[in-house]
């Protein structure tokens, strides 16, 4: 199986595996910004839009999700605020099935991972169509709880936690690059724990969207 933290070193809480600025916490701490929102299965979907290849949205129901691929990933998580927690087994659905079964206009560069309440994210393609992001139901061989994302968070382990979703509800295809929620508040819009792209003003040039009337 894919695992970005087993490679790195096998103890939890090793200096090596903690990045710059990070303390290690035991357990799982939950982080979210707002309410855990209450889940409704027969309201709930997961839409694919923005620019695909046939210029459709795609839609999956709840209970289309279980007809998709599984993948396991074990990683460590980066809150930017500070806790890293680590040894996480996911399991879920991997986000290159996205990319495969709802293919993706030739110009599109980006992705906004959008969550219930309006929470968004967003990634360069390639950091969506890693093989280590998965679009978790599972956490540890359990469903994941509410406060946790039920029943579909995104997790991107090679960046800091909040480029990933809890409570996943949309793809958004995107030809250029946009800030999501976060990233539109001060944190870094590329946010790798290794490189200390924590907040936006440690941006080198280029690492954001273009601003708007240069
Ligand atoms: N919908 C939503 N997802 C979210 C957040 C949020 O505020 N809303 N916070 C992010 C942040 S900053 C972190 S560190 C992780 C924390 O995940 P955890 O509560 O499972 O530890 O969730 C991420 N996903
Ligand atoms: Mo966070």
């Amino acid at each position: 199986m894919p695992s970005v933290a087993d490679e790195r070193s096998p103890k939890p809480e090793a200096p090596d595996r903690i990045p710059p600025g990070q303390r290690f916490v035991q357990g799982w701490p939950v982080s979210h910004y707002g309410p855990v929102p209450r889940f409704r299965p027969e309201r709930w979907n997961l839409r694919v839009f923005g620019a695909t290849a046939s210029g459709d949205t795609h839609e999956w129901a709840f209970d289309d999700l279980a007809d998709l691929p599984r993948t396991t990933v074990v990683a460590d998580l980066h809150c930017a605020s500070g806790p890293t927690s680590t040894g996480h087994e996911w399991y879920g659905i991997p986000a290159t099935t996205v990319l495969e079964l709802v293919p993706p206009a030739p110009g599109v560069t980006h992705v906004m991972a959008w969550a219930e309440y309006g929470y968004s994210a967003n990634l360069r393609l390639a950091d969506f169509t890693s093989p280590h992001t998965l679009m978790a139901t599972h956490h540890n061989g359990e469903p994941l709880t509410a406060e946790h994302g039920f029943p579909l968070r995104l997790v991107v382990p090679h960046l800091f936690g909040y480029k990933g979703p809890k409570w996943l509800r949309g793809i958004e295809y995107m030809t250029a690059d946009r800030r999501g929620f976060w990233e539109e508040r001060g944190y870094h819009n590329l946010a790798d724990p290794w490189k200390t792209q924590r907040y936006s003003y440690q941006e080198e040039p280029g690492a954001g969207p273009q601003q708007s009337g240069q």
